[in-house]
């Protein structure tokens, strides 16, 4: 089998008609406006409220300050529970907010914190939880906000990964006490780099907005140590325009998706998780399990080869943050303490995906798969 002529990567942004972005920047040099609140951020917030079916929202430049200003605004301190299986940001926050990441360990099939783990996590300063929807699939919402009420606890959730994700229609911010989005070019809606923090509490609003800017209340005033996380009018417009495309590019997702898992479950050894019928998908993401016994062949052996044919998965999240030099040393990161998420992340493999794919290379990349495992035998 010949390889791909051009690399097939992880996943490809949208990237909207060229025009249509110079005449929102025309917009934007008439105006003399470029950041701080101006008209195309004011603009993408009311959307992005809609599409997310949420009360409230506060824009940022990227998700990762958009997590430290949220753990920030519910004044979190000493311990927060999180998952190991995720992106360096997620724990990194808790850290630069002098808080311990206190690593729990993961369910082996949705690849979410295992809320059957957490409240053996919880000690006297334990303040909150911080749980990713990892791959768009969300976590059991339900019994962390019961746990997290027994114990007075706060809910952070990390939906990087679960934009327009829903349960029972419901939309997926509407759940904890803040959660995050991450607008990055490598997710179904991006602004360049950008993110949001949405709520259902409107008094967080006046918070979390000084705490984007600095803290400044007026001219005369600052009353908190805020940083600079505001999303620039550049950005905005980008998404603006993102978002009418984003229905066409579910869509095409939803074709590959459909051929993936059709071709995938027929071969022995390789894994997916489907969601429930109650769940919309975020169609961010398509990974698999690689099983090395029922394979006959490890995740990192398919990875290298699916390399030798032009395509480019990814091994996220590997290694796990527990794993990471600077959290290694933490009494929760023992690998004893994580016995599914040092499994799964040997086995785990992101598929690339994204609207642009044809089914004929989806076709090519399944035929590659059955040909590594048809060695194997
Ligand atoms: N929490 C979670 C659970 C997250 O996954 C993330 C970010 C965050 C928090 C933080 O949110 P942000 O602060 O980033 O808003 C990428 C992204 O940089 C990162 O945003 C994302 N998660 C993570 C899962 O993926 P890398 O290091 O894998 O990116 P990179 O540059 O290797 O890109 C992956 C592939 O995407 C490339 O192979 C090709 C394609 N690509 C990428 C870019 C940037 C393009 O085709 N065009 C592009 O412009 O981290």
């Amino acid at each position: 089998m010949q390889p791909f002529e051009n690399p097939v990567m992880v996943t490809r942004p949208i990237f909207p008609d060229l025009s249509e972005l110079n005449t929102k920047l025309e917009e934007i040099w008439d105006s003399k406006w470029l950041s701080n609140n101006g008209r195309q951020h004011q603009k993408l917030e009311e959307s992005i409220k809609k599409v997310l079916k949420v009360p409230n929202a506060s824009l940022f430049n990227n998700g990762t300050i958009a997590l430290i200003v949220a753990v920030q605004s519910l004044r979190l301190s000493g311990e927060v529970i999180t998952t190991p299986f995720t992106f360096p940001a997620t724990p990194h926050v808790l850290t630069w907010n002098n808080i311990k990441p206190i690593f729990c360990d993961i369910d082996p099939t949705t690849l979410n914190i295992d809320v059957d783990k957490i409240e053996s996590m919880i000690t006297p300063l334990t303040t909150g939880i911080l749980p990713v929807h990892v791959f768009g699939t969300p976590c059991d919402v339900f019994k962390i906000q019961e746990i997290a009420d027994r114990y007075g606890l706060k809910i952070v959730y990390d939906a990087a990964h679960a934009f327009m994700t829903e349960i029972d229609g419901k939309g997926i911010g509407n759940f904890g006490d803040i959660t995050m989005f991450s607008f990055h070019p490598t997710k179904l809606f991006h602004t360049g780099e950008g993110g949001a923090l949405v709520y259902e509490d409107d008094h967080f609003k006046q918070r979390i907005d000084l705490l984007k800017n600095f803290g400044i209340k007026s001219e005369d005033e600052v009353i908190m140590p805020g940083i600079n996380g505001k999303m620039n009018e550049i950005q905005a417009a980008l998404g603006l325009i993102v978002l009418d495309l984003i229905e066409e590019e579910r869509s095409k997702r939803q074709v590959i998706l459909k051929r993936y898992t059709e071709r995938l479950s027929e071969i022995e050894g390789i894994f997916f998780h489907t969601l429930d019928s109650n769940i919309k998908n975020s169609l961010q993401y398509f990974v698999v399990q690689v099983d090395e016994k029922t394979f006959g062949r490890s995740r990192d052996y398919v990875y290298d080869e699916l390399k030798k044919y032009n395509v480019f998965a990814r091994k996220y999240f590997y290694p796990l943050c527990s794993d990471y030099a600077c959290y290694r040393q933490l009494p929760s990161s023992n690998p004893e303490n994580l016995p599914n998420a040092n499994s799964a992340v040997k086995k785990v493999l992101s598929m690339p995906f994204y609207g642009e794919l044809t089914v004929d290379d989806v076709d090519r990349i399944c035929d590659i798969i059955q040909l590594i495992k048809n060695r194997s035998l």
